[in-house]
């Protein structure tokens, strides 16, 4: 099964969004394997976007995303980088489908409640990033015998 990364960043922990964004991963039938609320360091922050290092918006998305408390899950199901980045909704709210977390909840690109990884080999990075091996679980939905063909 393909692994995902996602984050409820601060904005989305502060506004009380997290069981609205896992409950929305549980019923699509996507599987939390590994899951925790912390502060993110700096230096963390800083490589898990190091994309964007370059970019304008930057400082202050490295400013925002170590500001408070946010959740970082793996995620994993069949196709579940894409499946995550639409449950997401496009990376500017404004252009974000209604039904998609960030059409949903949210009105400001820099203030959009969710990250997921764009593809597998940016899943594989980021989930290194946070997450030790032993620390992703491994279990069975007993619905998955109902989801999978
Ligand atoms: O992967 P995704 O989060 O959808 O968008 P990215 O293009 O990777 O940008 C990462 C992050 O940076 C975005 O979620 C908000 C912030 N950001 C911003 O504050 N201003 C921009 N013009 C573009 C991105
Ligand atoms: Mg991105």
């Amino acid at each position: 099964m393909e692994q995902t990364y996602v984050m409820v960043k601060p904005d989305g922990v502060q506004r009380g969004l997290v069981g609205e964004v896992i409950s929305r991963i549980e019923k699509r039938g996507l599987k939390v394997v590994a899951l925790r609320m912390n502060v993110i360091a700096e230096a963390t922050a800083k490589e898990h976007y190091g994309e964007h290092a370059a970019r304008p918006f930057f400082p202050s998305l490295i400013e925002f995303i170590t500001s408070g408390p946010s959740v970082s899950m793996v995620v994993a199901g069949k196709n579940a980088v894409k499946v995550m980045r639409a449950i997401n909704g496009a990376t500017n709210p404004v252009d974000a489908a209604p039904g998609t977390i960030r059409g949903d909840f949210a009105l400001d690109v820099g203030r959009n409640v969710v990250h997921a990884s764009d593809s597998p080999e940016a899943a594989v990075r980021e989930i290194a990033i946070h997450f030790k091996d032993s620390e992703i679980g491994k279990y069975s939905r007993v619905d998955e015998v109902c989801l999978y063909e």
